[in-house]
């Protein structure tokens, strides 16, 4: 039995350790681990079918740990197993995320169902969603069937989640007005469910208005799929008000979405853009090392930086460079 081999057979009967060790390989950047990452992901496929990927967003303090972890122990004792990985291009948390994380998650973290993995730390936004697309494949090998995505709210990367996963969440704070409290429009309309967190204490007549604002703010909005409108729910992570109904709403997401062919679409298209990414990384790669390619890029960089050369003429050229036989 090879390495490989040996590593998905622990991995596949839900061994926690290997999970962690198989992530670790797919993260490195040494190129032997990678081989071994991707002769792993080779035998785990294909993945076990049913899986619920969920990505969740929300600006710092909203309460995203506090929700996962309520939640995530909802779906546990309802007999699932739950895998919790971040999206987290900043240097601010990188590897030191986990501590906190798990210290505010900590009953989850304690739990044998679940697994809960930082943001693999020192690489870009794409790296990261490479990566963190393999670390779900690979939890969903380990049993986990439920894995959840999180991303602080920074912009870019809940693009980048929403591309990764079947359903899209967003935690959203009370607010007093209907202003939409610093969160863009496009990332509420990545949204496939709104939660208005906090709808307890004081906060509840707040959170309430909030959801109302949105609900109305959403009747304008176009619904990216006929089988979904997004909708939006008053949740209060710290007593549990409404953790039930979201667990409803996702199997019901589910239902709707496999029932119009809309879930496995969406799956599709996202593993061919991953093959387009892988390629696309690959390629770059293979044109920065070449030697004939290296001689003449600095020099057109120069050119195209100057403005005395067109980008679009200097990139043939590099790419006639690197073709010749
Ligand atoms: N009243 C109330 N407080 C909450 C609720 N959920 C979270 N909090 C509090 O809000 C604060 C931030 O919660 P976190 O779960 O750490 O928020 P987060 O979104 O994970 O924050 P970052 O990890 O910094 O991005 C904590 O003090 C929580 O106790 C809730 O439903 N109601
Ligand atoms: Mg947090």
């Amino acid at each position: 039995m090879d390495e490989s081999e040996r590593l998905a057979t622990a991995l596949r009967s839900g061994d926690r350790r290997a999970l962690a060790r198989a992530i670790t390989l797919a993260e490195s950047t040494r190129e032997d681990h990678r081989r071994g990452a991707e002769a792993l992901l080779e035998r785990l496929l294909p993945g076990p079918a049913g899986t619920i990927r969920l990505g969740i967003s929300g600006v710092p303090g909203v309460g995203k740990s506090t929700f996962i972890e309520r939640f995530g122990l909802h779906a546990i004792a309802a007999g699932h197993r739950v895998a919790v990985l971040a999206v987290d291009p900043s240097s601010k948390r990188g590897g030191g995320s986990i501590l906190g994380d798990k210290t505010r998650m900590a009953e989850l973290a304690r739990n044998g169902s679940a697994f809960i993995r930082p943001s693999p730390a020192g690489l870009t936004l794409g790296g990261v969603a490479r990566r963190t697309r393999e670390a779900m494949l690979l939890c969903e090998a380990a049993g986990f069937d439920v894995v959840f995505i999180e991303t602080v709210g920074v912009g870019q990367s809940e693009t980048a989640v929403a591309d990764l996963v079947d359903m899209f969440l967003l935690l959203l704070m009370p607010a007093g007005g209907d202003e939409l409290q610093g969160v863009k429009r496009g990332i509420v309309e990545l949204a496939d469910l709104i939660l208005v967190n906090k709808a307890d204490g004081e906060l509840l007549p707040a959170a309430t208005r909030t959801v109302a604002d949105y609900r109305s703010a959403l009747r304008f909005l176009r619904p990216a799929s006929a089988a979904w409108r997004t909708e939006v729910l008053a949740v209060s992570a710290l007593d549990g008000t409404g953790i039930e109904t979201v667990w409803e709403t996702i199997l019901r997401h589910r239902a709707a979405t496999e029932a119009s062919g809309d879930r496995g679409r969406r799956r599709a298209e996202q593993a061919s853009a991953a093959l387009w990414a892988e390629l696309g990384e690959a390629l770059i790669e293979r044109l920065r090392a070449d030697p004939r390619v290296a001689r003449s890029l600095p020099a057109l960089e120069t050119r195209v930086a100057a403005g005395a050369a067109s980008p679009s003429a200097a990139a043939r050229e590099i790419l006639a460079r690197f073709l010749e036989a």
